[in-house]
């Protein structure tokens, strides 16, 4: 398995990156690149660093790290929406997109540094950049009332199609059919993909943020949410970036602090009847999909409620250790499905994040047959993108690198670290 995964990641390297799938998602993503490197310190500590400093080349000036670099040597129209379509720029000069996706970098980043401690260099080097990027999210994402940072396009939660944006994404007016070709279709399922209509609602909150500029204040975001995974991420990458201001002699203190508030703001604002919840900003309402976002939380180091989360984990909605991974969304829900993107089955990287949490709590039964079988799926499907929760048949793109990255990672030792 290990070498069947490390070829997939040569296979998937461009020079500097690492392409999520060479044929679905041909540039470089913000998380996938996180998760990529957590899996490639293992077997090329070298390309791991330059994965994650190659991703802060596309950072913006106002400190957002964009959810696409786009590659100068991929045609224009391999994947909508494009660079033409986003008109948007690193300070760099990169080509990029204009949204956000989880900010899981500062812990990849010091998850990479521990596969080759000698190199302090590194921290020295992405610290700037991983500060300005939270700074960026604390200073323009906080957009309700109790502190956390909202995402304002489903794709920033990293989990598109999740039946938690239904309702907050029905106020958006869509972009005209024909006005847009998708380019998602032409290579995975079409029963599987988001329908046009949500497509069309996509491009049209895109298309609006663009318009103003991808400027925060000036837009009127008609999708506001807080997102549990989001904000859970965020909370670990904060005690990530100040383990790695410790290592550099800068001062800790505020990553704490800031760790500290969002975490009494995510248990006070999302954590309703046993599991996380997104709350939509602009109605000030909590989300009631019980998504598999609202697991990630286990993540988040010292959560009081870690106990409450993790019988829910257990409990029917979910089903931890008799369904494969774990499932994106609610098996009892009525429109839960199983090879629906974002909406039933089950994903690598939220496996990982969870098989994180319950090493952390000491629930090593439950942590390590979550790894067996996130390394026996990976090398079964061909390291597809996603699986069918009861049956593990694949979905989605196969040769996918995060896969083939955290299986890496899990089968590693000292994998939990
Ligand atoms: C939009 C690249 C990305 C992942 C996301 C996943 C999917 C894109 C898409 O692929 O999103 O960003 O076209 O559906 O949902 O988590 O980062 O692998």
């Amino acid at each position: 398995m290990r070498a069947d995964a490390a070829a997939v990641l040569d296979q998937n390297w461009t020079g500097r990156s690492t392409v999520p799938s060479r044929s679905l998602y041909p540039h470089q993503w913000s998380w996938d690149s996180a998760f990529i490197a957590i899996g490639l310190r293992h077997v090329a500590a070298d390309r791991a660093r330059t994965e994650l400093e190659s991703l802060l080349q596309a950072q913006w000036a106002d400190g957002r790290i964009p959810h696409i670099a786009f590659s100068p040597d991929v045609p224009r129209d391999a994947y909508f929406p494009g660079p033409h379509f986003w008109q948007a720029h690193a300070a760099s000069g990169t080509e990029t997109s204009g949204i956000v996706q989880p900010p899981i970098h500062a812990l990849a980043a010091w998850l990479t540094y521990q596969a080759d401690p000698a190199d302090v260099g590194f921290l020295e080097r992405v610290y700037p950049g991983l500060a300005a990027w939270h700074g960026y999210l604390r200073d323009r994402r906080t957009l309700g009332p109790g502190g956390l940072v909202a995402i304002v396009h489903p794709w920033e939660s990293g989990m598109d199609n999740s039946p938690a944006w239904d309702g907050p994404l029905a106020r958006v007016t869509p972009a005209p059919a024909g006005s847009f070709v998708r380019r998602d279709t032409d290579h995975a399922a079409v029963t599987d993909r988001p329908t046009d209509l949500d497509y069309g609602r996509y491009v049209g909150l895109a298309a609006t943020y663009r318009d103003h500029g991808y400027d925060d204040r000036a837009t009127p975001h008609a999708f506001a949410v807080e997102d549990p995974c989001f904000n859970a991420l965020l909370i670990c990458s904060e005690h990530a970036l100040a383990d790695i201001a410790a290592r550099i002699g800068r001062d800790p203190a505020p990553h704490r602090q800031y760790a500290e508030e969002l975490t009494g703001a995510l248990v006070e604002r999302l954590f309703v009847d046993g599991l996380f919840r997104s709350r939509d900003v602009v109605s000030g309402e909590i989300i009631g999909a019980a998504t598999v976002a609202g697991l990630v939380p286990l993540a988040v180091p010292g959560l009081p409620v870690a106990d409450e989360l993790l019988e829910t984990a257990l409990g029917p909605r979910f089903r931890l250790g008799e369904t494969r991974l774990v499932p994106s969304y609610d098996l009892t829900a009525d429109d839960f499905g199983p090879g629906r993107y974002w909406r039933g089955p089950s994903w690598f990287n939220t496996a990982w994040l969870i098989h994180r949490g319950l090493a952390q709590l000491g629930q090593l039964g439950y942590a390590e047959a979550l790894a067996a079988d996130l390394v026996g799926l990976a090398e079964a499907t061909g390291f597809a993108e996603y699986v069918d929760p009861f049956t593990g048949a694949a979905h989605g793109a196969r040769s996918f690198s995060w896969t083939a990255a955290l299986a890496l990672d899990v089968s590693a030792e000292g994998a939990a670290s």
